[in-house]
Order: structure tokens, then sequence, then C-alpha cells
């Protein structure tokens, strides 16, 4: 039997998701399923490909919603999780139990767990650490900037590499370590210590990059990294660096897309009627309350840069 996992791609929250998942699936459902993965990155064209949901089964865990009929379990917390109102629709009228989304979690990961435990029996708690760390993670539950930024945990020097390495195929082959082994084992293997290096001096210059980029004004940090291969960089380096800041947009871009990131600083209290996933949307884009995206095509660069501008000047008044 082939169980097709889809997963929110480089990101350590949609990893972990797809491991919690596929071990509840083994232990309590199937335990002679093979497990094919394919990570999913938000674009600005249809996310699911026509042939994406080939297995017998088919999940999607930490992402967007789909129709399809193929689709057998799904699991998301995003707040902007359906692409369309009748994507919405379809989810509130399916009965399977098997569809789930809950977006008070802060995340998918630990939404996967309690449902599992509580609706199908799976012990969850070998894997403590791991979804204690995708809640922190994900839901910016660090002590301090300085903490986010200074990666000496385990859990953050494996999200570095699960956010910032090239390797299409790297998570892929992560995840059934990760529903195994224990953090500190996971950081050893010789797949995740080949990236680790090259990555932790690329994000010791991202910070040096955009400590020069920065234009700080009104309490909203914009910044425009486009043109360096910077995708991927760690969320928390603007907030490091302008610890008043209240929000951030910055503008990036990989060979796949051009891309808005507008957050919010998680050691400020933040006004309760602004909804960042709210306003992303607006342009096409989503996310969470508190910290969401816009993805445009790769060769919008131009356009990009006008609706993060437009985003900064909305944010700074
Ligand atoms: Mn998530």
């Amino acid at each position: 039997m082939k169980l097709r996992v889809c997963f929110h791609d480089k990101c350590f929250d949609g990893a972990c998701s797809a491991a919690v998942f596929s071990r509840f699936y083994r232990e309590r459902l199937n335990s002679g399923v093979e497990f094919h993965y394919t990570g999913m990155t938000h674009k600005a064209s249809k996310p699911f490909e026509d042939g994406t949901f080939d297995g017998d089964e088919n999940a999607i865990v930490d992402f967007k919603y789909s129709s399809s009929p193929a689709l057998t379990w799904w699991f998301d917390h995003h707040q902007s999780a359906f692409l369309t109102p009748q994507d919405a629709d379809n989810f509130r009228q399916d009965h399977s139990g098997k569809k789930f989304y809950d977006p008070t979690y802060k995340s998918c990961t630990k939404f996967v767990a309690t449902i599992a435990s509580e609706k199908f029996g799976f012990d969850a708690k070998p894997l403590a650490e791991l979804i204690q760390w995708a809640d922190i993670i994900d839901g910016a539950q660090f002590a301090s900037a300085e903490v986010a930024v200074g990666l000496a945990e385990p859990a953050m020097k494996l999200g570095l590499v699960i956010e910032a390495a090239p390797d299409p195929y790297l998570v892929p082959k992560l995840i059934p370590n990760l529903a195994v082994l224990p953090l500190r084992e996971i950081i050893e293997l010789p797949l995740v210590k080949t990236y680790f290096g090259p990555l932790l001096e690329r994000h010791r210059r991202s910070i040096d990059i955009l400590r020069e980029r920065i234009d700080f004004r009104d309490g909203v940090i914009y910044f425009d990294v486009s043109d360096l291969d910077l995708e991927g960089y760690n969320k928390f380096v603007p907030y490091y660096l302008y610890p008043d800041a209240l929000y951030s947009v910055g503008v990036s871009a990989s060979p796949a897309r051009a891309k808005i990131s507008v957050g919010s600083n998680p050691w400020k209290e933040i006004p309760a009627d602004v909804n960042l996933a709210a306003l992303c949307e607006k342009y096409g884009g989503g996310g969470h309350a508190k910290v969401a995206a816009i993805s445009l095509g790769p060769g919008d660069v131009v356009r990009t840069r006008q609706v993060a501008k437009e985003i900064t000047t909305l944010l700074r008044h």
C-alpha cells in the first residue's frame, strides 16, 4: 500500500508534522505502508500539480486544502488554509473523519499529535521533544531574539538545515529519521552535517547583510535581498537587530518565486486588530495572523517590490 504524504517544504513544522503523521499511520493503521513524501511550496501558480495524489491514500500536512477526491487525510493550522471559498465548502461537507483544521494551534505537529492520540489511540510520548520544538519554532515562542538567532539547541540547528539546504530531497530523506530518532542524533547524521557548516556561515553573513540593508522607520523594518541567494534566512534576525520594531517586510527571491515576507515581532505587543494573513490575502498570499507571505512569479521582482513597499507604507501608518 502506497501512502503519499504532502508536507509544507523547507519548514521545521512541516517536516515534523509529516514525521508524526507517518509514525501514527504505521503504528495505528497499517504497519506495512510504503511512504512517499512530496514537499509543497507556496507559489504564484496552483500548488497541486496534476498527478500529485498518486498514492492508494494521500495526505497533506501543514499545507493548504485540496478538494481532490483522491485526498484522504488533511491536517492544517494556517489561517489561510483554503485556496477558494469552494474548497472551504468542500471541507465543511466532508464526513470522512480524516480531515482536520484548527487555526488556534501554534504548530501543525502538535495538532496532528493531539488528534492522533485523542481520536486514534496513538502514543505521542516518544515524540514529545519533536512536538515541543515544533510548537516553539512555528509559534515563535522563544525567550528572546538572541535565542532564536543563536542556534544553540539541536532543534534550531536542524531548523536551519531544513529551511535553507539547497537539496530538494533532503527533507523527504529526513522525515523517516525524525519519526524515530532524538534530535541530538539527527544533527549528527551525515546528510545534515554536510549542510550545517556552510549554512551556519551563510546565517552569520545574512546578519551582516540585513544590518546593512534594513530600513527601519516608524516601527516597521523594510529590506530587499532579492538580488542575493538568501531565501530561507532566519526570520527573527530583523528583530534581533531592531528589537523596537513591531513589523518587518522583506523581499527575497529564488529560481522558483519572488517572495514578500510580512511578520510581526514576537517579543512585542501587536495590536489585536492587525491580521497579516488577511492583509497578504488581498495580494494573493496568506499565512497566520502574526506572520504571513506573498509569493509571486520568479520574474515579477518589480511588482514584488511595489507590493512590499505598499504594505510597508500601510504598516507605518
Ligand atoms: Mn506550520
